[in-house]
């Protein structure tokens, strides 16, 4: 393999990246120390995502036996969150809380509540075969689930269990309007819920595919409106919806269409050996469209659970239900963008077959048929359903798509590659070699209607050599792949150490638009207000018989009410509702020994239960470290048993101070809080001025400020009363709570300044522009911070304090050691105990340094 860049080229890189000079020798002596060849440098330079920056694409991986949804950014591969979906999952409270148990509760199978699933297949939601970014769908295999994660909140919404099949896996598949989300049989079982001996299996054991009918404006699955195709017990296996051209249709593998039932226990072969023995299984060709309209008539199903079963006969009456026989134990099945043609991975066949749906088309309209199978379903033939086979390698599993027409990646699993190669005139282009055994892989919106490219992403099952040990149990391996060259690069290894991500999709980041908080008082599993909702004053404990609800609320940092005692065998509700407004301002809410714990974002209301089955004392707290005074942020439950006589106990004094130093320390605190007040009123000032209700983003900051500014007019009146009464201590009490609220006040305020002067500042030219990020990378933000003295001086008005000052400054920062001994300068080291030191900056950055310089100076008005 030919690597042709030189240190010239490398030299060009760097000096891109804005380095200096000097640095490419910091850089060669850093290559030779961490053994880095230019390569290893190239591929850093294209994952390497600086601190700030965002990635272009996000990831939406499985997470295996985890049940869970991994979330990363490509191509930097930095995790960005894990969502509990099958699986409890404690941060986000996900199993804890009642909203999230009742989706858990909801996903039951056969009332039994499984809290493990293993995850396959994450799908977008689609319009007309893009990917539109709303939602997320997941199986579960090992417990026939789908999920619907809500793209707004990141958070699973719903969860169905499959009412008929007992384990499935070809899911969930998404039509190209979402239209419905396919999830096929994998092991086959008899549809109801009754003993069906082994002997019974070709009468009685079942395959099928659920179409769940998706509703797109409601963002649920619609179980009424949703029905199975019944299917022989052939081991159905991954499926794909038809598009363009093959739109209306659906596509699923087989790997047992030998119906072989193993018995190694009765001295038969295992289930493996049969399960190959054919050199054919079938792909099964379906009419979703044609099945819907059979589903709104009763002679054509059964009913199975409460579940509408589309019978075979039905399917192949209404010809809706076709077979055609493809190479043994296939596993992927992949429609082309173009929805042309279908490709199907070999598995144990080096080859793949690719499939063209106008053939198809044509001998089902013909009516041309090379016989029927056992159940009565019509076979077309293989060869003139074929668009070609080609050749790949051992084990060829999934494919995925370049922005390229015609060009293919197939993950090889025993040969442990990629392949590229072009589906069209049927050539293998290049092959890359992953570590190790390849399942799914991806390319950016590689199976959408419209694949970016861009990137590949190998799934690796194993990763035996590639990280630092931990035990006989190995990450996984996911590998970044540059696929903007004829020649694939493997440019990153991502370890996974939460189960066996077996599928992953991505998508381009301007597609996701979450939320950053909530509507006050939201349910985010539902998206309503939670009859719980909760605001500042409406605290409360209410008991019905043995039932008692609390209503209370967590703002930084206090949870209100702080005590709350119940009885023994109370049925206890806590309603939380986070009265923050700011980004990032969640607080969480654990109680000590009770399995109990909520993650409150904020505006949201979430509830948990339990019963009060313990005498005691119970701790709880806010579980997010959410402000200095974070460790405050608790309060205690108290069970008391109703039959028992408690000793009386009197409060103690808190404090041992005299009046007169009481005094002292009263009036200290009203002038600290008179001062911070005016700090507030010069920033409210300052917003008020300048309009901030216009800015969105702003106004959501000042709303959060006033919220935390509105407390304080009566926790002032509680100090200004017992002060009165003269409760000196009381009264010192209060009024440091009314310095709590005004220094989250100011925090916040602060904050909405800051936003609103970068609203209102004057827009950068390009140069000024750069000069920031020169200003950044080159060093000059460890000392200077604009608007404020830091380490170093503030240099807004630089250009103005000195004679001739753009020379001035210029020369200053090319070289400073000729300054040291300039009086000026000389003092100002003096002062800041530093001196300027040579960052050794080039003249054009410098240059663009002034440019900067000056644009701070013409919004200095507002800094
Ligand atoms: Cu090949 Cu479940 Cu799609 Cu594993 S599956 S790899
Ligand atoms: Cu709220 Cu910690």
């Amino acid at each position: 393999m030919k690597f042709n860049v030189k240190f010239p080229l490398l030299c060009f890189v760097i000096a891109a990246m804005s380095l200096c000079a000097q640095s490419s020798d910091s850089l060669q002596k850093i290559m030779k120390e961490r053994g880095l060849s230019e390569r290893d440098v190239l591929a850093a330079v294209k994952t390497y995502t600086p601190s700030g920056v965002k990635d272009q694409y996000y990831a939406f991986s499985s997470g295996g036996q985890s049940g869970q949804v991994i979330v990363y950014g490509i191509p930097s591969m930095r995790i960005l969150k894990y969502i509990g979906v099958f699986t409890p999952e404690p941060w986000q409270g996900y199993g804890y809380d009642e909203e999230s148990k009742k989706i858990l509760e909801g996903a039951s199978i056969r009332g039994k509540q499984v809290t493990w699933g293993d995850s396959h297949h994450p799908n977008f939601s689609e319009k007309n075969g893009e990917y539109t970014g709303d939602f997320i769908f997941i199986n579960d295999k090992a417990n026939p689930r789908t999920a619907v994660i809500d793209l707004k909140t990141f958070e699973t919404v719903q969860i169905v269990s499959n009412p008929v099949l007992k384990n499935t896996h070809g899911g969930p598949f998404v039509t190209p309007n979402t239209e419905y989300i396919l999830d096929a049989a994998q092991l086959a079982a008899p549809f109801e819920d009754d003993y069906v001996p082994i002997e019974a299996y070709e009468d009685r054991f079942r395959g099928g595919v659920t179409l769940w009918k998706f509703d797109y404006s409601k963002g649920r699955i619609d179980e009424k409106n949703s029905f199975t195709l019944e299917l022989p017990p052939y081991m159905q296996d991954l499926s794909d919806a038809g598009k363009g051209p093959s739109y209306g249709w659906a596509f699923t593998n087989s790997f047992n269409s030998e119906m072989y039932t193993g018995g190694l226990e009765r001295g038969l072969p295992p289930f493996e050996a049969g399960m190959s023995r054919n050199d054919v299984d079938f792909l099964h060709v379906y009419n979703w469209q044609t099945l819907e309209k059979l589903s709104k008539d009763s002679k054509n199903y059964k009913v199975i659970n409460g579940h509408k079963v589309i019978t075979i006969d039905a399917a192949v009456n209404a010809n809706a239900l076709f077979l055609i026989p493809e190479p043994k134990s296939p596993h992927g099945v992949d429609v082309t963008p173009d929805g042309k043609l279908i490709i199907i991975g070999g598995k144990l066949d080096s080859h793949e077959s690719v499939y063209d749906f106008a053939k198809i088309k044509k001998l089902i309209d013909a009516k041309e048929f090379v016989g029927k199978d056992s159940y009565g379903i019509p076979i077309l033939d293989l060869q003139k359903s074929l668009h070609g086979q080609l050749e790949l390698g051992l084990g060829p599993l999934h494919t995925t798509f370049d922005a390229v027409d015609g060009i293919a990646y197939t993950s090889l699993y025993v040969d442990s590659q990629i392949v590229k190669w072009n589906y069209r005139d049927m050539k293998v282009l290049d092959r890359v070699n992953v570590n190790y055994n390849i399942g799914h892989l991806d390319s950016i919106e590689g199976k959408s209607a419209k694949p970016l490219g861009k990137y590949a992403i190998a799934l690796d099952k194993l990763s035996i050599d590639r990280f630092l040990p931990v035990g006989p149990l190995h990450p996984q391996n996911h590998q970044l792949i540059d696929i903007t060259s004829p020649k694939m690069e493997v440019i990153y290894d991502m370890p996974i150490p939460l189960g066996e991500p077996h599928d992953m999709v991505s998508i381009s980041a301007k597609k996701i638009n979450p939320l950053k908080t909530l509507q006050m008082g939201t349910d985010s599993r539902s998206g309503n207000r939670h009859e719980g909702m909760t605001l500042a004053g409406q605290e409360r404990v209410e008991r019905n018989g043995n039932k008692v609800k609390v209503y209370m609320t967590a703002i930084r940092s206090h949870l209100n009410p702080e005590h709350v005692t119940v009885n023994k065998d109370d049925e206890v509700t806590i309603y939380i509702t986070n009265l923050e407004r700011a980004v990032d301002e969640t607080h969480g809410f654990g109680i000590s020994g009770l399995n109990i714990h909520a993650s409150v974002e904020p505006g949201r209301t979430v509830s948990v239960k339990f019963k009060a089955d313990k005498e005691g004392v119970f701790p709880y707290y806010c579980t997010e470290f959410c402000s200095a005074l974070h460790l405050e942020m608790m309060g205690y439950l108290y069970v008391k048993d109703p039959n028992k006589k408690y000793p009386d106990y009197k409060a103690v004094a808190i404090s041992k101070l005299s009046k007169g130093d009481l005094e002292k320390e009263y009036q200290k605190i009203i002038a600290t809080n008179s001062a911070t007040d005016s700090v507030i009123q010069s920033v409210v000032g300052f917003l008020q001025k300048n309009k901030y209700e216009k800015y969105p983003a702003v106004k959501q900051n000042v709303d959060d400020a006033f919220v935390q500014y509105g407390s304080i007019k009566d926790t002032k009146a509680k100090a200004d009363a017992a002060y009165k009464k003269g409760d000196i201590n009381q009264a010192i009490l209060w009024e440091m709570q009314v310095w709590q609220y005004m220094v989250k006040t100011a925090d916040v305020g602060l904050r909405a300044k800051a936003q609103l002067e970068r609203e209102l500042a004057t827009p950068m030219s390009t140069a000024s522009k750069r000069g920031e990020d020169a200003f950044h990378t080159g060093g000059c933000s460890g000392c200077h911070v604009v608007g404020q003295v830091s380490s170093g001086p503030d240099l807004t008005g630089v250009l103005l304090r000195h004679e001739n000052g753009e020379q001035f400054v210029y020369d200053f920062i090319i070289s400073p050691e000729k300054y040291y001994n300039n009086p000026y300068i000389d003092a100002m080291i003096k002062a800041f105990n530093l001196r300027m030191p040579n960052q050794n900056m080039k003249a054009g950055e410098v240059k663009d340094i002034i440019e900067y310089l000056k644009w701070v100076d013409e919004n200095a008005g507002i800094y």
